[in-house]
């Protein structure tokens, strides 16, 4: 997706990698390069350094800070993109002695976040995330400024600046929070509304680019944006989804996830995320021809426990298999059962996942007997949208039924239970 920008106007980063084993290598550069794309800046060279150890004032040592600076000279760059998180000082130091500007993996996320942000309650939470990232590397930046000036006869505009600025901030972190709460009560009664109507809801959770909205696109005939860039959704997206036999669930397409996402920007987006907390079903989505898949499981599986979300039941969904060897696709599957197999693109294995999320929230059914009588109808209509039916039986008497109920429904069926029949 080129979003307008020629050659010319893209701005040219010069990446700097860190990572310590070279066994991530080529996903860490994979990954980087993506990220840059998403922000519309275009890459123009990289180096590496592999600390043990980052330099408290420079993060990177110093012949490597020279490297940087003539290599990026050199090609041009406009910008500095270091894979990690950087502190205040450090960003300082850096952007002095390479005369560019400097940017860490987190705000560059952050800017993608930025850019793709929809919503109302998507920009506040970009924006309050943002902020709180900034603020104390603003104020770290002043801190030896400050201590310059200090004695009598020093309090200058340097520490006035300081003031007003972190006051400005917190002002505007403060307000952004309210809203955010306000949004975020609204989404309480949207949901509530929705459980009143006692769907189960289903969620889909992956790394980023993993196929979530493609497969959403699959099974609710929507149009959401997929794209290969790197958090292409970043709103949450809800549909129903009815199954032939009239019964129906909730779809939820998410964020997708990334390693090193920084956990206060998981936090900033928990509201949105509270959906996947709640849900009764994840479907966590594994794009099976991306080599380094098992490392982003894993990652993902991570940042479920920091959600609290690693209880509710998952349905693994290996996706992406048009791309991959047969024998592979057998392997996995077999090994993180329950696991299906699809390819969300060109529709294969749909039908069987279906069965399998039915499968999946039927267990949660309990069996129940009940004789209804006939004025209550509309409970045997409730029992097909909220359940299975095994026996329905036309009655003297009333509308003998045998079937399995999820509890609200059930609920509803249980003073009309009887014993069941042999
Ligand atoms: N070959 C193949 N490509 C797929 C399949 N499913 C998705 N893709 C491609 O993978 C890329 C990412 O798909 P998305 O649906 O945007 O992925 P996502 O998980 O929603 O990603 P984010 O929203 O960015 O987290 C797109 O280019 C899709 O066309 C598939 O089954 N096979
Ligand atoms: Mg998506």
């Amino acid at each position: 997706m080129n979003p307008g920008l020629t050659q010319e106007q893209k701005e040219k980063a010069f990446l700097v990698f860190v990572n310590p084993d070279d066994a991530d290598d080529r996903l860490v550069e994979e990954e980087l390069e993506g990220l840059v794309e998403a922000a519309e800046g275009e890459v123009a060279g990289w180096t590496r350094q592999r600390i043990e150890r980052p330099y408290k004032a420079t993060y990177l040592g110093k012949g490597k800070v020279e490297e940087v600076t003539a290599a990026a000279a050199e090609l041009e760059a406009d910008f500095i993109v270091v894979d990690s998180e950087l502190s205040g000082i450090q960003i300082r130091n850096l952007e002095e002695a390479t005369e560019r500007r400097v940017i860490d993996r987190t705000s560059l996320i952050l800017d993608i976040f930025a850019r793709r942000a929809r919503t109302r309650e998507g920009q506040l939470q970009v924006e309050y995330a943002q902020l709180n990232y900034r603020l104390p590397r603003l104020m770290s930046v002043y801190t030896k400024f400050e201590r310059q000036r200090g004695g009598i006869g020093m309090r200058g505009p340097g520490e006035t600046k300081l003031e007003s600025d972190r006051r400005m901030i917190q002002d505007r972190l403060a307000y952004l929070k309210r809203e955010i709460d306000g949004v975020r009560r609204h989404r309480e009664v949207q949901r509530s509304g929705r459980a009143r109507q006692d769907h189960p809801s289903v969620s889909l959770v992956g790394y980023t680019s993993a196929g979530k909205s493609t497969l959403m696109n699959a099974m609710c005939g929507t149009d959401l944006l997929a794209d290969a860039m790197p958090f292409a959704t970043l709103d949450p997206t809800t549909r129903q989804v009815n199954f032939a036999d009239g019964y129906s669930f909730f779809l939820t397409d998410t964020v997708g996830f990334i390693r090193q996402l920084p956990t206060f920007l998981v936090a900033a987006f928990r509201a949105t995320l509270e959906e996947v907390k709640q849900a009764d079903l994840l479907l966590h989505i594994i794009d099976l021809a991306d080599p380094a898949w098992e490392t982003h499981r894993d990652t993902v599986l991570d940042t479920l426990k920091q959600l609290d979300a690693d209880e509710v039941p998952r349905l693994t969904v290996f996706n992406k298999i048009d791309q991959v060897d047969r024998s592979k696709v057998t392997r996995a599957v077999a090994e993180w059962a329950p696991a299906v197999a699809v390819s969300a693109l060109k529709g294969e294995g749909l039908e069987e996942l279906q069965h399998r999320i039915l499968e999946a929230l039927r267990s949660r059914l309990t069996r129940i007997t009940a004789l209804l009588p006939y004025d209550q109808t509309g409970l045997v209509e409730g029992c097909y949208r909220h359940g299975q039916v095994k026996t329905l039986d036309y009655r003297d008497d009333g509308i003998y039924i045998e079937a399995e109920l999820d509890a609200a429904h059930s609920a509803r069926v249980r003073p009309y239970a009887v014993a069941e029949e042999e």
